[in-house]
């Protein structure tokens, strides 16, 4: 007799939709609205890993986090400017993208806008020839990395901020220049920082035609604020991303970028397992305690292992690590966060060159609409201190507590639990000499798909 759990397993893989409202009815559950997915542009996002964030400007210069505005663009002289070196750099590094602040908070421009004359075009770099946003992309080009930019909604120096309309549309120029002069985008980033103006008024933005503007202009581009709509923050600047953590989420939690309510970290940190849009997280954090380069912070750049905590903290936690490394006066990057840098690569790529699981062939069986497991035989006793885990998130985001065990040929130990997996969940686990691993899945919010599982040594 074909008991229910048989049916469930056969047809496990791929359960046609006409299905599910049956199998839910069985379980008493509401039919299944259909998930959220990933659109391309998610999912390449997400795939790269690894972004590179460039806070350079005049705070370079005089030596703050946020310059007021009143800066003279005669300040911003950086003597060795080479983007080629942030891209190597980078590239070098294992990164995919870099984002560069086109403009921050203090409204100087890296690019000759026609929008103000607070810019590089008021400077001496290049003779006031010059263009930072040209060279950054020219440089991302040529050694085959994405391209993103940040320009603050805040502007410190603007006369129209503070006159909602009128700045809106200063605004919405500097976009449109930033997205029509240097082809592709891949990544456009926003924060919601929000101030008065001259005239002591608060300036009100218009998100949603900054977004559809973006969407014109940029159509692949993915767009990242506190509220998306295509990438949300995580919630700290911590490098941490949440566990669980879900890349999908209620849109209305965050309604609009830089809201600050109750609650408003908690789902920017975790997602929503219901959540009606996927929206999943980046985790920004600097390689040094300022955004901006400060000689004091020299002796203060995260080491290799701090590099590769916030790998496992972000990348290893369904998140992408956007990591701040700030050009300094020269407009080089500092040879010591140079250094951490290439060593991380080094150390990442040993801690995953031999994939234990590689070569072997894990077995799925679909225990119920909800839950699954995978074992794997690994051939004889081997060592591991990290296992990783992946759904195939192109068709979404499903397991929502899983938990691992190794057999070490007496007996099954238990190695690690957790919550979501997504894109990638890694758990690094005390050297356990086992032969096989068992991964079940104990809850989910559709019927799981078949993950893939590695392990290392560690
Ligand atoms: C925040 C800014 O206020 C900080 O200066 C920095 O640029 C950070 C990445 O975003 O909103």
């Amino acid at each position: 007799m074909t008991t229910r759990r048989d049916f469930l397993a056969a047809t496990a893989a791929a359960v046609p939709l006409a299905h599910l409202s049956r199998l839910t009815e069985v379980r008493g559950r509401a039919p299944l609205a259909p998930r959220p997915l990933p659109t391309p542009s998610q999912l390449a996002w997400q795939r790269d890993e690894l972004a590179i964030f460039l806070h350079f400007g005049v705070n370079t210069f005089t030596d703050r986090e946020w310059g007021d505005g009143t800066e003279s663009p005669e300040i911003f002289a950086p003597t060795a400017l080479d983007a080629r070196q942030w891209a190597r750099t980078a590239k070098g590094a294992g990164f995919r993208t870099m984002v560069l602040t086109a403009k921050h908070h203090d409204g100087f421009c890296l690019w000759p806008t026609a929008t103000t004359r607070h810019s590089v075009a008021a400077s001496p770099f290049r003779n006031g020839q010059g263009d930072v946003v040209r060279e950054f992309v020219d440089a991302c080009r040529a050694e085959g990395l994405k391209v993103g930019l940040y320009c603050s909604p805040w502007d410190r120096n603007s006369p129209a901020y503070g006159d909602s309309p009128r700045y809106n549309l200063q605004y919405w120029a500097q976009l449109t220049e930033l997205l029509t002069r240097y082809g592709q985008v891949h990544e456009v980033w926003f924060d919601g920082a929000n101030g008065e103006g001259p005239n002591g008024k608060r300036q009100t933005y218009d998100w949603p035609q900054t977004f559809a503007l973006v969407r014109k202009l940029q159509p692949e581009a993915v767009i990242f604020s506190d509220a998306g709509p295509d990438i949300r923050w995580i919630g700290n600047e911590r490098g941490s991303a949440g566990e669980p953590n879900w890349s999908t989420i209620h849109p209305e939690a965050v309604p609009y970028p830089g809201i600050d309510a109750p609650r408003v970290i908690e789902a920017l940190q975790h997602g929503h397992p219901d959540g009606t849009v996927w929206r999943p997280g980046e985790t920004d954090t600097s390689i040094r305690p300022g955004w901006f380069y400060h000689p004091a912070e020299d002796t203060r750049v995260r080491d290799v292992e701090e590099l590769v905590d916030l790998y496992f903290t972000s990348v290893g936690r369904n998140s992408k690590l956007l990591l701040n490394v700030p050009p300094t006066r020269t407009g080089l990057l500092h040879a010591t966060d140079v250094q951490q840098l290439l060593e991380m690569r080094r150390r990442l790529d040993r801690l995953f060159a031999d994939d234990l699981v590689s070569g072997r062939h894990p077995t799925w069986r679909l225990m119920s609409d909800r839950t699954a497991e995978l074992t794997v035989d690994l051939g004889h006793l081997q060592r591991v201190g990290i296992i990783e885990l992946a759904e195939p998130i192109e068709s979404g985001q499903a397991v929502a507590k899983y938990r691992v065990e190794g057999h070490d040929g007496t007996r099954w130990l238990s190695l690690a639990e957790g919550g979501t997996i997504g894109y990638k969940k890694l758990d690094r686990i005390a050297p356990t000499r086992i032969r096989r691993l068992r991964i079940t899945i104990d809850d989910a919010v559709e019927p799981p798909r078949p993950i893939r599982v590695a392990a290392y040594a560690g």
